[in-house]
């Protein structure tokens, strides 16, 4: 075995896909949810199903809890819940944006109140880390305006770097707040982060403990994706991924189904700069909706998608790369990193599963366990979760 192989079986072997909980519940489009059977109905089934995924890959011991969607009385019992099922709580991610009050935004809303109001679920989020172990609060503002003149953009950074302050001020020691931007959506005409330049400046402002967090699907089409990473990774400021694919806007289908290239040139990066394991601090996320696939299939097809397009990265011969590079051998350089992309990795992955003791075929492997019918049996009655529940 070469010595690149043997380095990219280590760092795959360390991998964590952190699996968002909302993933296991129906979603759909504003124009219909097509519910599924079997949903879970609270957020303990959500983490069992998410259980199921980290059973047969052995690489996503991490699940998201959406706030409110995940709420429950006591979040002590839910991690320990967790621990039980072999899982850990990642981030706690916040919902600032499906209520009444914040037609008009949250935490840039021009009424002091309704700040408040965001501010105080903020706080709670971190919280719900302290009870749960969480280290991560992930933000993300459906904030800003439909038409030119509806409210100061300027006013309103100044009331989003006031409250972000505030919450900063509550972080534990070993707690941090990742700030997610997102080009449109909801709002059509501006949005207060739109992008990683605003996320970045207003985390410099915050100090050490506040990163940006790429969504992928949240970008202009065409955006250079891994610039953001080498950017971001070089300015210590890269905190994490919400891993999804699109074709369009922010579509939330699987990663890699839509562009596997792109995933592979964005683990390129990482892997460049050997931040691809856990002590790299960056946290790797799904954020995905199942709309018409089966969800928790389609959570183990996004994490081994994620693992491919990791192991191609892993792969790239840097010290060839570099000398193609230092020569301006253009056309060598590009050849080392397409000789990598065009391996198969799929031998190499399932070797490394037995190696772990997994079947090494996680997709067929859940197929055949059986879970699929039991919960469809079981999960009678009740109320399914999804956008809200
Ligand atoms: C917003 O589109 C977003 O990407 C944020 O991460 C939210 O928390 C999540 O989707 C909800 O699905
Ligand atoms: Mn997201």
């Amino acid at each position: 075995m070469s010595d690149t192989v043997a380095h990219a079986k280590t760092v795959l072997a360390s991998q964590n896909i952190e699996t968002p909980s909302w993933a296991f519940g129906n979603s759909g489009t504003r124009f219909k949810v097509f519910a599924q059977q079997g949903i879970p109905r609270d957020p303990y089934e959500k983490i069992a199903d998410a259980a199921q995924v980290h059973r047969f890959t052995g690489a996503a011991g991490t699940v998201a809890l959406h706030i409110p969607w995940d709420k429950t009385d006591d979040y002590a019992h839910l991690a320990a819940f967790a621990a039980d099922q072999g899982m850990r709580i990642g981030t706690i991610n916040s919902n600032t944006f499906q209520d009444d009050d914040y037609m008009l935004g949250s935490v840039c809303h021009p009424d002091p109140g309704v700040r408040r109001k965001a501010t105080d679920h903020l706080l709670e989020c971190v919280d719900i880390m302290d009870a749960t172990g969480s280290d991560s609060l992930k933000l993300w503002f459906a904030d800003g305006t439909n038409y030119p003149g509806q409210d100061s953009i300027a006013a309103r950074q100044d009331r989003l770097a006031e409250v972000l302050a505030e919450v900063y001020a509550r972080l534990g020691e070993h707690q941090r707040m990742l700030l997610e931007y997102k080009l449109f959506e909801p709002s059509f005409y501006h949005t207060d982060v739109p992008d990683w330049g605003t996320s970045y400046a207003h985390c410099v402002e915050l100090g050490p403990k506040a990163q940006v967090v790429i969504d992928t699907g949240h970008h202009a089409p065409g955006t250079n994706i891994e610039f953001i990473v080498a950017f971001l990774l070089r300015q210590g400021r890269l905190g994490g991924f919400d891993f999804n694919s699109r074709f369009y806007a922010d579509d939330d289908l699987m990663v890699g189904a839509a562009d596997p290239f792109q995933l592979f040139r964005i683990m390129h990066e990482l892997a460049l700069r050997e931040a691809i394991g856990p002590d790299s601090g960056i946290a790797y996320m799904l954020d995905q909706c199942h709309n018409l696939e089966p969800k928790i299939p389609a959570v183990i097809r996004s994490v081994q998608n994620a693992q491919e397009a990791t192991a191609k990265a892993l792969l790239v011969d840097h010290a060839a790369l570099e000398a193609a590079q230092t020569a301006g051998d253009v056309l060598g350089a590009n050849a080392v990193l397409m000789d990598a992309y065009n391996t198969d990795v799929r031998p190499l992955l399932a070797e490394l599963r037995e190696e772990r003791g997994l079947h090494p075929d996680p997709f067929a492997a859940y197929g055949a366990s059986g879970y699929a019918e039991t919960i469809i049996a079981d999960r009678q009655g009740g109320q399914a979760a999804g956008w809200g529940a």
